[in-house]
């Protein structure tokens, strides 16, 4: 039986995906370089320092850790400061009428995110009370696809890993549940990921009935 359900942020319940698009962009292009949207796809899920290495192959360009360091915060700034803008009519559609559903039958419910940004963005959006336990890039030291995340969930939540449904947009996102043995729901397209129980478009399609047939 199903008794958790935990969400993915970026992708899932807000599109935060555009704000680090174009802070990576902004930081590249000050690096001289410039990446496309397609390559773009690939940092979707996956860490501040995972990203920023990829960015910097991309663009053919060698930095010290220091210098690394330094960059990845400067391009949290750049980021900040447009989540700094984030109204609550940026939830994802259906998003907070799924959450008040799973709650309102007494599904726990887990924030399962990389980002250290997490709280601030779920403050922004105005969701803190529906979360029961929010794990995130502060909490966990192995990034997706490892299952840590979202196994530090289920067990915050006191439930078994096969008591729990994931909902992810990222391929690494989904592989991480999988890993975990938990169920998944992809959000977004079949064919890219694979090995869903279910992919929907978004959590506006999600409904309790589809969530127990899982
Ligand atoms: P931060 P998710 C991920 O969020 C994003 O998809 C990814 O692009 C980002 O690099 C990562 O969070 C870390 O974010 O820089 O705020 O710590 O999809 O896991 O909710
Ligand atoms: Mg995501």
């Amino acid at each position: 039986t199903i008794k958790a359900c935990i969400f993915d942020l970026d992708g899932v319940i807000v599109d935060t995906a555009v704000y680090h698009y174009k802070a990576w962009k902004r930081l590249a292009n000050s690096l001289g370089f410039d990446f496309t949207e397609h390559q773009n796809e690939q940092l979707k899920g996956v860490s501040r320092v995972r990203s920023l290495q990829l960015i910097l192959g991309w663009g053919g360009v060698t930095k010290t850790e220091a210098e690394q360091e330094q960059l990845a915060t400067q391009k949290n700034t750049w980021y900040m400061e447009m989540v700094n803008q984030m109204k609550p009519e940026e939830i994802l559609p259906g998003a907070k009428e799924f959450l008040k559903s799973c709650r309102a039958v007494g599904l726990k419910t887990a924030l399962g995110s990389a980002s250290k940004n997490s709280m601030t963005i779920l403050e922004k959006i105005g969701i803190t009370d529906m979360f029961d336990a929010v794990i995130d890039g502060n909490k966990v030291s192995k990034a997706k696809p490892d299952p840590e995340v979202f196994l530090a969930g289920a067990q915050a939540l006191g439930a078994l890993p096969e008591e729990c449904v994931v909902f992810e947009d990222a391929i690494a996102g989904v592989e991480a549940a999988i890993a975990g043995d938990m169920k998944v729901v992809g959000i977004g397209l079949p064919d890219v990921l694979k090995g869903a129980n279910l992919v929907i478009k978004g959590l506006d399609e999600m409904t309790l009935d589809k969530l127990y047939k899982l």
